[in-house]
C-alpha cells in the first residue's frame, strides 16, 4: 500500500473504532472536537486521493444526487409480521401454546421500538443494500438514506462474507420535538408521531435531507447469515453487537411467564423516560431449534408475539382558546384544557399547531376532545367528540387582527401558519425578549417572562437594545420588585453585555442558527462586522452550514431594522467580538500532538480537551508535522514512527508540566527532544502569563 493509502486505512479504521465505542458502546473514547479534526483529516487526505474513496469510508454518509424513484427490492428472507396480544390472558395463552411444544419455553423480550422496520445487506463486511419492510416480500431501496444513519455500521467489524439483518429506524424523541418546532416555525406542516417522522424522513428521494434528521436505529434480528452457527437470540443480539450494530440494551431472558407479564408491566411505566417511542413488547422464544419446532402461520411466526400497550388517550373538556404570537410573528392556537392525567404529567394546555388544523378536526370551546401525548411527550388534542355536544360550543376562527398589536394578519402561500408582520408588535417583541435574555443566548439572570411582559406594557421596552438603557429606579416601578432585586437585575443586565460573541449571535434568534451553529460561524467570523459583510458563498464553505442556514444568516443581516437593532448593541456597549486567539498566545497554538499509550492520571479524552483548549490539535498519526509525541503506558506503533522521525516525546509527567503551564526545561527525567521551529533552533512553547 502507497502512503497515503495507509495513512486513511488507518484513520478510517481509527473512526471506526471510535464509532462503535461511542454508538454501541456508549462510551466515547474522544471529545467531539478531537473526532471531527480526525474526519477533517480524513476528508482532506481523501480530496488529495479521490480515488482511494471507497462506499465504506466514513466520510461517505451523505449520499450524491437525489434519485428519481425508489427502485423495489426482494427481500431473501421475508420480513415477517408479529401476531399482537393486548392482555395478559393473550400472553398466558401464547406461552401455552409454546410450551406445548418448545424443549425449554424461555424467551428473550424486547422492547417493541415504534419506528420503520427495515433489513440491510453486508456483503463481505460492507453494507450494500438497504430496504424498507414494504410488504414483508419487496420493499423500496432505501441505502443513500440508510447510510446518513452514524448508528449504522458501513462496515461490520469482521469482513463475514453475507449477512443480512433486520432493524427498527426510529427517530428519538428529542429530535421528534425539534423537527416539529422547526416545521412549525416555518409554517410546515408537522408529523403526527415519532413513527411518521422516521418514515418520513427514510422516505427521501434526497438523502441530504434524511441526513439532516438524526434518526437512529436498533438491529434485533439475523435475516441470513453463512458459515455462522447461532443457536439462539441471546447468541444473535450479542453476535450483532460484536459486528458493531446498535443492540437496545433493555432486552431481558425470561424463562417463566411471570417474568415476561413483570417486564411488560415495568416498561410500560418506565416507557416515557426512556428517549425513544416504544408501542409495546416483543417476545421471542430464545432456543432457535425450538422456533423451528413451531414454525409460522401465514404471516407470522409462531414463537412470537408483540404485546402491545394500551393507548394513553383521556377524554377531557376544551376550556378555552388561547392565541399565542410567537417571535417570528406565528400565530398559533393553544388549546387550555380542564386538567387531565396523562402519561405521566398533568395537562392542561396543548398546542393546536395551526388553524387548519382546528377546522379539519372540527374542534370547538366547550368540546369534550380526546387527548394523548405525540411522541410520548407533546400533549395533542386527537379530536373532539361530538357526541357529547350540549350545542353551546363555540367555533373557532383565525384571527383576523394581531390579538396584540392590531395589525392585520396574513397567511403567507404555501405556510399553514397565519403571522403577524409587525416587526414592533410587542407579542412578538416579549418572546425575542425572553429568548435574547435565555439560559443558551445571553444568559440574563432575573430576566423572565414576568418581567418582560411589564417592561413592554410601560414602555420601558420597545426594542430588545433598550434592555441595556434601563435604569434600577425605572425597575424598581415593577410590580414585586424591591431595590435590591431591581440592582440585581441591572448588574446581570450589565454583566451579559460581556458574553461572547457567539451568543449574541445566538440570541438575535436568526432562523436556522441555535447556539451550536453560532460557536461554529464565531470560530471564523470573529466580529458582527463580518457578519453583517459575509456572503453566502463563503458561509456555505463552513462544515455545518447548508445552503438554507446561509440565506438566512445574509438575510437577517441585511434588514435595516436589525442593523438598528446591532447598533444599539454596540452603543451600549455589548461585546461584539469573539475573543480571538493570537497565534501564540496560548501555550499550544499551532502545534500537533500524538497521543499513544494509556496515561494514569488522565483518560484520553480528557488529555484531547486539556490540548484543545490550550490551542493545540490532536492528531492520530504521527508525522513530519507532529510536534510532540505523548507516550503513555504501553504505547503502539505510533512511538515507534516518533523516535525514526525524530519528533519530541513527552512521557505522562512531562505532558502534565506541558500542559499545566510550567515550561518544560523542568521536565522530569524522561528524554526530552524539543521541536525543531521554523528558525532551525529547538524551542519549547511558553505558557502566556494567566492562561490554564
Ligand atoms: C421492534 C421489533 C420488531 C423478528 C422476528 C419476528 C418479528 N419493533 O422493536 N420486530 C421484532 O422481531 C421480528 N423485534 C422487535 N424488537
Amino acid at each position: 500500500m502507497s502512503q497515503p493509502e495507509v495513512q486513511i486505512s488507518r484513520l478510517r479504521q481509527e473512526i471506526q473504532n471510535y464509532d462503535y465505542h461511542y454508538y454501541v458502546m456508549d462510551e466515547p473514547l474522544i471529545s467531539d472536537n478531537a473526532y471531527d479534526q480526525l474526519m477533517q483529516e480524513l476528508i482532506h487526505l481523501e480530496k488529495s486521493y479521490p480515488e482511494l474513496i471507497t462506499p465504506d469510508s466514513p466520510t461517505q454518509r451523505v449520499g450524491g444526487k437525489p434519485l428519481p424513484k425508489f427502485n423495489s427490492i426482494q427481500h431473501r428472507q421475508p420480513l415477517l409480521s408479529l401476531e399482537n396480544a393486548f392482555n395478559e390472558s393473550d400472553l398466558q395463552e401464547f406461552h401455552r401454546r409454546v410450551a406445548r411444544i418448545a424443549a425449554s419455553a424461555d424467551y428473550i423480550t424486547e422492547l417493541k421500538i415504534d419506528g420503520v422496520s427495515v433489513a440491510l445487506v453486508y456483503e463481505n463486511g460492507i453494507l450494500i443494500n438497504a430496504a424498507t419492510r414494504g410488504d414483508g416480500l419487496t420493499g423500496e431501496d432505501i441505502t443513500a438514506n440508510i447510510r446518513t444513519i452514524k448508528k449504522i455500521p458501513l462496515r461490520l467489524r469482521q469482513p463475514i462474507p453475507r449477512l443480512e439483518v433486520r432493524g427498527e429506524v426510529y427517530m428519538p424523541k428529542a429530535e421528534f420535538v425539534r423537527l416539529n418546532q422547526e416545521k412549525e416555525e416555518k409554517g410546515e406542516r408537522i408529523f403526527a408521531n415519532p413513527r411518521n417522522a422516521a418514515a418520513g424522513s427514510l422516505r427521501q428521494l434526497n438523502a441530504a435531507i434524511t441526513a439532516s434528521r438524526a434518526l437512529s436505529a436498533f438491529i434485533y434480528d439475523i435475516l441470513y447469515i453463512e458459515d455462522t452457527t447461532i443457536n439462539t437470540q441471546q447468541e444473535a443480539l450479542d453476535f450483532l453487537r460484536e459486528q458493531g450494530f446498535p443492540v437496545n440494551r433493555e432486552a431481558r431472558f425470561c424463562a417463566e411467564i411471570d417474568e415476561i407479564l413483570a417486564y411488560c408491566h415495568e416498561y410500560n411505566e418506565l416507557r416515557h423516560q426512556l428517549p425513544y417511542e416504544i408501542d409495546g413488547v416483543v417476545i421471542k422464544l430464545n432456543q432457535f431449534a425450538d422456533r423451528d419446532k413451531l414454525g409460522f402461520t401465514a404471516k407470522s411466526p409462531r414463537w412470537a408475539i408483540a404485546y402491545k400497550f394500551p393507548a394513553e388517550e383521556k377524554e377531557t373538556r376544551l376550556l378555552d382558546v388561547a392565541v399565542n404570537v410567537g417571535r417570528t410573528g406565528i400565530i398559533a392556537p393553544t388549546a387550555i384544557l380542564e386538567p387531565v392525567s396523562l402519561a405521566g404529567t398533568t395537562v392542561s394546555r396543548a398546542s393546536l399547531h395551526n388553524f387548519d388544523l382546528v377546522r379539519d378536526k372540527d374542534i370547538r370551546i366547550g368540546d369534550i376532545v380526546l387527548m394523548h401525548k405525540a411522541g410520548d411527550i407533546i400533549p395533542e388534542v386527537i379530536k373532539s367528540i361530538p357526541e357529547k355536544r350540549t350545542g353551546n360550543e363555540q367555533i373557532i376562527a383565525p384571527p383576523v387582527n394581531c390579538p396584540s398589536c392590531n395589525s392585520t394578519v396574513i397567511r403567507p402561500d404555501g405556510e399553514v401558519a397565519y403571522r403577524c408582520e409587525n416587526i414592533n408588535c410587542p407579542a412578538r417583541l416579549k418572546e425575542s425578549l425572553v429568548f435574547f435574555a435565555s439560559r443558551t443566548a445571553m444568559d440574563i439572570d432575573g430576566l423572565g417572562p414576568a418581567i418582560i411582559d411589564q417592561l413592554v406594557e410601560k414602555g420601558l421596552v420597545t426594542k430588545i437594545e433598550d434592555l441595556y438603557r434601563l435604569t434600577v429606579e425605572q425597575v424598581q416601578t415593577l410590580e414585586r420588585s424591591g431595590e435590591k432585586s431591581a440592582a440585581n437585575l441591572i448588574k446581570a443586565i450589565n454583566d451579559s453585555k460581556k458574553r461572547p460573541l457567539s451568543r449574541l449571535i445566538t440570541a438575535l434568534g436568526i432562523r436556522h442558527v441555535g447556539a451550536k451553529t453560532a460557536r461554529i460561524l464565531t470560530a471564523q467570523l470573529t466580529s458582527i462586522e463580518d457578519f453583517l459583510s459575509v456572503q453566502e458563498d463563503y458561509l456555505t464553505t463552513i462544515p455545518e452550514v447548508g445552503a438554507k442556514m446561509a440565506e438566512s444568516i445574509v438575510s437577517f443581516f441585511a434588514q435595516p431594522r436589525n442593523h438598528e437593532t446591532i447598533d444599539g448593541l454596540i452603543a451600549a456597549g455589548v461585546n461584539t467580538a469573539e475573543e480571538r486567539t493570537v497565534e501564540g498566545e496560548k501555550p499550544l497554538t499551532g502545534k500537533t500532538l500524538v497521543l499513544t499509550g494509556t496515561l494514569s492520571t488522565l483518560t484520553r479524552q480528557e488529555a484531547g480537551e486539556k490540548i484543545e483548549t490550550l490551542g493545540g490539535k490532536v492528531s492520530s498519526s504521527v508525522s513530519k508535522k507532529t510536534d510532540y509525541v505523548v507516550v503513555g503506558e504501553e504505547p503502539g506503533s505510533k512511538y515507534d514512527k516518533a523516535v525514526e522521525l525524530g519528533i519530541t516525546i513527552l512521557n505522562e509527567k512531562e505532558f502534565l508540566k506541558l500542559i499545566e503551564g510550567d515550561e518544560l526545561s523542568n521536565a522530569g527525567t524522561g528524554t526530552v527532544l524539543l521541536p525543531v521551529d521554523t528558525t532551525g533552533k529547538r524551542t519549547v512553547p511558553v505558557p502566556a502569563k494567566g492562561e490554564e
